[in-house]
């Protein structure tokens, strides 16, 4: 059986733009899964933490993978990628969440679903809406509309 799933990617350190380009690259490639749909590449402010403006987007993925094989596969991707620890929130090379698992509702000390902070955040709603626009409410939308994040 397979779920669809979505992950919200970002990054910027480096090369972001290159680094979300290649992440949805491998996303695409991910074992027992296909790529449903992409978003547009998103020019983001940074919400809740410093250094440069983040390049951001979301991808629709139909997967075999459960919850938890599929964090270990997004977290190998992010450590391809150099991706380094330092503090909460640091800047990064590359980051994927995993936002939604089909219908799961988990509250696991390494994974939470969905997303407990996905509805405050514009870097997360703008691109999800574009390709799943009925995940996403208006009301949702307007709440974030102060958030500074330019479609590229
Ligand atoms: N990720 C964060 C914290 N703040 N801000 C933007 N604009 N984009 C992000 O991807 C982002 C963030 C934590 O992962
Ligand atoms: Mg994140
Ligand atoms: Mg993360």
């Amino acid at each position: 059986m397979t779920e669809t799933a979505y992950v919200a990617i970002g990054a910027n350190l480096g090369d972001a733009r290159q680094s979300v380009e290649d992440a949805i690259e491998a996303l695409a490639r991910l074992p027992q899964s296909r790529m449903l749909a992409r978003s547009s590449l998103y020019r983001t402010a940074p919400v809740d933490a410093g250094g440069p403006d983040f390049i951001n987007a979301v991808v629709a993925i139909d997967t075999g993978l459960a919850p938890l094989a599929l964090l270990e596969r997004l977290q190998a991707i992010e450590a391809a990628a150099g991706r380094q620890r330092p503090y909460r929130n640091a800047p990064r090379t590359l980051d994927l969440d995993l936002l939604i698992h089909g219908d799961q509702v988990l509250d696991t000390s390494t994974l939470t679903l969905p997303h407990p902070r996905m509805g405050q955040r514009a870097f997360v709603l703008v691109p999800l809406a574009e390709i799943a626009p009925g995940r996403v409410a208006d009301a949702q939308l307007a709440a974030v509309a102060g958030q500074a994040i330019h479609r590229l």
